[in-house]
């Protein structure tokens, strides 16, 4: 896959008669659909539908290669002292980050909470009108084994869901040849998961969507995978909730030229590192700082051992671009609308008022992406591929739904009925004037 040797970024610049083109054609990202893909994730899904566990096990065994293949679907079933001895093993500076990193993350969502909390009120006849917002029962949370098996993603998605009082989180985790991710079952003691089944793929997304002999079904599953969970997340949609398909880590980093470009280069880099297709884009008004980013990026690249990720998704997905003034470039990251955004500048409120499109924003040189990944407390599951002009992070509500509730008084019932009747008979619907109208205690 790494198939660039030499780092090569792309320079554009604004005032090009065909900037916006080449912008599009930046910017665009199919998801991978493949059909082959589909098929297999079909017949996972129902086969595991129609053989439960039996399934489960006989694809875990292969697809994870499992040694000497387990018997039974209990082997996979993690009880909570395994995530508790998970947590006790883990070197004390690690346990102390994971512990301030879930503290600041629950602070943040709690915050989320409770302006999220519902309304009524009532109106001078005594008619009450408002929305209740409860838990869902049951979710599921994948975590994708290998080489993004991440302990932050596991607070992230765990913690909100335990905030919004998500009673049971069932996390599922693939344990490729057998091998536990000791610092994610520590993740997941911190976070509160009810329960870990060391399972993956779309035979995992399938087990919690229909429900197992030992598995049960959930209401709504979050989390990212690769192409074969994300089209069966795809497919299961509408039996249960899913959060989003996301894409390739983003970030775009708009500085006025006054950050050390050593920062920013490495700034660039950590996203690049994530994913031979992730993105990094720079947009700065000044040409000599461009040149300074790209020196700095030339002189770092060497001492990173992800370098080879790095190197293909800055070359073939990366840009410096240089804009007119700051102005033009709030407008072109709100085209873009990224994953992350940095505002890596002087004041960089003013540039902050004038973005409508980010899943975050970063605001100051101080504020780099990766506190925001690890320990901020803000979600770092965020909308990708330019999704943020229609979604928002991962939070408290994606683990609640909402229920109008209506209390009518008799008074209400008068003025109201005559109302809904008049309607009803427009729409043809007897049933409904009249149900309307028995209420209605007319006063002659
Ligand atoms: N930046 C990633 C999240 C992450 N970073 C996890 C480090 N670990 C989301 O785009
Ligand atoms: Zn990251």
């Amino acid at each position: 896959m790494t198939r660039n040797v030499e780092l090569r970024v792309r320079k554009l610049d604004s005032t090009a008669a065909d900037f916006k083109q080449q912008l599009t054609r930046l910017l665009a990202f199919e998801a991978e659909t493949d059909d082959a893909i589909e098929s297999a994730v079909a017949r996972i899904l129902a086969d595991v539908k129609a053989r439960g566990d039996a399934a489960v096990l006989e694809y875990t065994n292969k697809f994870d290669r499992i040694p000497n293949g387990a018997t039974s679907m209990a082997a996979f079933d993690l009880g909570q002292d395994e995530l508790q001895a998970a947590l006790a093993a883990l070197p004390a500076a690690q346990r102390a980050a994971l512990q301030t990193a879930a503290d600041r993350i629950r602070v943040f969502h709690e915050r989320q909470k409770q302006e999220l909390n519902g309304f009524t009120y009532t109106e001078p006849d005594g008619t009450v009108l408002g929305q209740r917002v409860t838990p869902l029962d049951r979710v599921g949370i994948y975590v994708p084994g290998g080489k993004a098996a991440y302990p932050s993603s596991v607070l992230m998605n765990a913690i909100p869901a335990r905030v919004a009082g998500v009673k049971d989180i069932v996390m599922v985790v693939p344990t490729p040849d057998g091998v536990k991710n000791q610092m994610v079952l520590a993740a997941a003691a911190i976070a509160g998961v009810t329960r870990v089944i060391t399972i993956g793929g779309a035979q995992a997304v399938a087990a919690l969507a229909y429900g197992t002999e030992i598995i049960p079904a959930v209401d709504k599953i979050v989390g990212p995978g690769n192409a074969y969970v994300a089209a069966a997340k795809r497919r299961v949609f509408g039996t249960v909730g899913i959060d989003m398909i996301a894409g390739p880590s983003e970030i775009l980093v708009l500085c006025d030229g006054t950050t050390d470009p050593d920062w920013v280069a490495m700034d660039l880099f950590s996203q690049a590192e994530h994913d031979e297709l992730a993105q990094a884009i720079l947009l700065c008004p000044d040409a000599d700082y461009i040149a300074q980013v790209e020196a700095s990026i030339h002189k770092l690249l060497p001492t990173m051992p992800r370098k080879d990720t790095i190197t293909t998704s800055m070359t073939d997905r990366g840009a410096l671009i240089k804009v007119r003034d700051m102005e033009e470039a709030c407008e072109i990251a709100n085209d873009i609308a990224a994953e992350h955004l940095e505002i890596s500048a002087a004041e960089p409120q003013q540039w902050a008022d004038r973005i409508r499109h980010a899943g975050a924003m970063f605001l100051g040189r101080f504020s780099s992406e990766s506190l925001g990944d690890y320990c901020c407390g803000p979600n770092h599951v965020l909308p990708t591929s330019r999704t943020a002009r229609f979604s928002s992070p991962l939070g408290v509500y994606d683990f609640q739904k909402r229920s109008s509730v209506l209390f009518v008084s008799e008074a209400g019932a008068q003025t109201l009925g005559k109302v809904a009747a008049e309607l009803a008979y427009g729409e043809g619907l007897q049933a409904h004037a009249r149900s309307a109208e028995l209420r209605i205690q007319e006063k002659s």
